[in-house]
């Protein structure tokens, strides 16, 4: 994979969106595609779109949506979906699937991602929660700019590498600097009356600290 794919990753589903209809939260990732981000991650966990063939002709949309405007597009945890669609990746937590099952079950050249461990076979690791967030409840304990570091210091495979988690524009020069691929943010972007703007900060922002 291209680690530079990593560097502004959105992760979303309509649960982070409560006050827009699925129509209107549909409309409302599409035009995220179109921000700057490289890549966006389908996770969802609405209670509106629990129904298989819904989710699927949706996440179909978007992926349509993001190929358009050249975003990687990963599913999480839902193999079946990310086969279903031929995603560029699929991305898992380590208690959510056995990993090395998703790999076997995955094709190669589909992206495979973990949260938090180093296993042979993956193609990035995603770091966290770095810091403390309200986005995720069952979100363990903050690792913090010192266990990020500790953690990266043990990535001897030199995976790539994308850190989660209370990410905000005034703690990514500091996180750029620890040599992070890339961040995944949710309520970053999600809250943001102005996407576009948010994502050209992160760009430049993470470009000076390179
Ligand atoms: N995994 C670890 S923290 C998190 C996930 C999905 C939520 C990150 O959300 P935010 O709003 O960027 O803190
Ligand atoms: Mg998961």
């Amino acid at each position: 994979m291209n680690k530079d794919d990593l560097q502004r990753y959105f992760v979303a589903g309509s649960q982070d969106f409560p006050t827009l209809t699925l129509s209107e939260y549909e409309a409302k990732i599409v035009a995220m595609m179109q921000t700057g981000i490289t890549a966006y991650q389908f996770r969802e966990k609405g209670a509106g779109l629990t129904d298989s063939a819904t989710r699927l002709a949706l996440a179909r949309r978007l992926q349509a949506a993001a190929k358009a405007a050249d975003v990687r597009f990963f599913i999480d945890d839902d193999v079946d979906l990310a086969l279903a669609i031929g995603a560029d990746g699929i991305h898992v937590g380590q208690d959510d699937r056995d990993i090395q099952t998703v790999i076997a079950e995955t094709p190669p050249e589909m992206i495979v991602g973990l949260s938090v461990r180093n296993v042979a076979g993956l193609d990035y690791l995603g770091v966290g929660p770095i810091f403390a967030t309200t986005t995720k409840a069952d979100a363990a304990e903050p690792l913090g700019l010192a266990g990020l570091t500790t953690v990266l210091a043990h990535n001897e495979h030199h995976l790539p590498t994308v850190g989660i988690g209370g990410i905000s524009l005034a703690t990514l020069p500091a996180l750029a600097r620890t040599g992070l691929d890339g961040v995944a943010v949710v309520s970053l972007l999600s809250q943001a009356p102005d996407a576009t703007m948010i994502v050209q900060e992160m760009t430049s922002l993470w470009g000076m600290a390179e």
